[in-house]
């Protein structure tokens, strides 16, 4: 394989520059962090399933009309996605109290909230990615009041599409995570918003409907085993589960 120049390594994905110019291309690892880099491993095969995933949800919701990074995946651990601007908050919307909601409030988990939630982490890993307002969002200029309403909207929009395609396969989408980039739109000479980064068990609590079973990442934050399993269970009821399983591919070779 070509060398290529890596553009940027997070926690889970590398990013390299893409074939064309406004294109990356993002590899998906099987390196885990939780509670902000505090507690670090391995779960195998993520990155293989995680890659079929994100491009699955990321495709279905391109069909309903939510503008995404996606262009297409390149084999088992990477994908064509278009460069963007990346907007530095994470925005959680939340159906059922969880992990840190349940915590900072004092709600017993599992509790249905009474409507749909939607907050704002300002991603910083030396901050600890601190939940902000709209005010320290506009205030500090990450995003303007425009930007905030169709965030709101999309991410409502994502919500409810995506619940009910879970649903469908028995999971409850008790929350996420996503992150929105600006890209330049041509045909309006103005900069647009799409959905970035990923859509997968890593960012998003999936418990089962009759069990209660988590099918997510919280299996790797609290030690709970069988955490590969829940990630391949994801991608068996969506029907992507590669045939073979998650068999493993060489590292990216980069240019430093
Ligand atoms: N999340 C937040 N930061 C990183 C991630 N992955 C996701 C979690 C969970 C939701 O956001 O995976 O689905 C809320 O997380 P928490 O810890 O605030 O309860
Ligand atoms: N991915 C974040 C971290 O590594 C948060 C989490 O998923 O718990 O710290």
């Amino acid at each position: 394989m070509a060398r290529r120049r890596q553009i940027y390594e997070g926690k889970a994905k590398v990013l390299f520059e893409g074939p064309e110019p406004g294109t990356l291309v993002q590899y998906f690892k099987d390196d885990a962090t939780a509670f902000n880099n505090q507690k670090k491993g391995t779960i195998t095969g993520k990155g293989v399933l995680n890659n079929r995933i994100s491009e699955y949800l990321m495709l279905r919701l391109a069909e309903i009309g939510v503008p995404t990074h996606f262009i297409r995946r390149l084999n088992m651990r990477e994908q064509l996605v278009r460069e963007v601007e990346i907007i530095p908050i994470e925005v959680v919307v939340r159906n059922i109290a969880a992990g840190s909601l349940s915590k900072r409030f004092g709600i017993q988990d599992g509790t249905v909230l009474p409507r749909s939630i939607v907050e704002y982490y300002y991603k910083s890993d030396e901050l600890g990615d601190p939940m902000v307002t709209e005010e320290h969002i506009t205030a500090f200029g990450w995003a303007s009041i425009q930007d905030l309403d169709e965030i709101m909207s999309l991410s409502l929009r994502v919500n409810d599409y995506l619940s009910g395609l879970f649903l469908g396969i028995g999971l409850k989408l008790v929350d996420f995570k996503l992150e929105f980039g600006r890209v330049y739109d041509d045909q309006t000479d103005e900069m647009t918003l799409v959905l970035a980064d990923e859509i997968s068990p890593d960012n998003c609590r999936l418990w089962d409907v009759k069990t209660n079973d988590r099918l997510d990442k919280d299996r790797f934050r609290r030690d709970m085993g069988g955490v590969e399993e829940a990630y391949q269970e994801v991608a068996r009821r969506l029907g992507i589960l590669p045939e073979g399983g998650p068999r493993d591919m060489p590292g990216p070779s980069t240019v430093q």
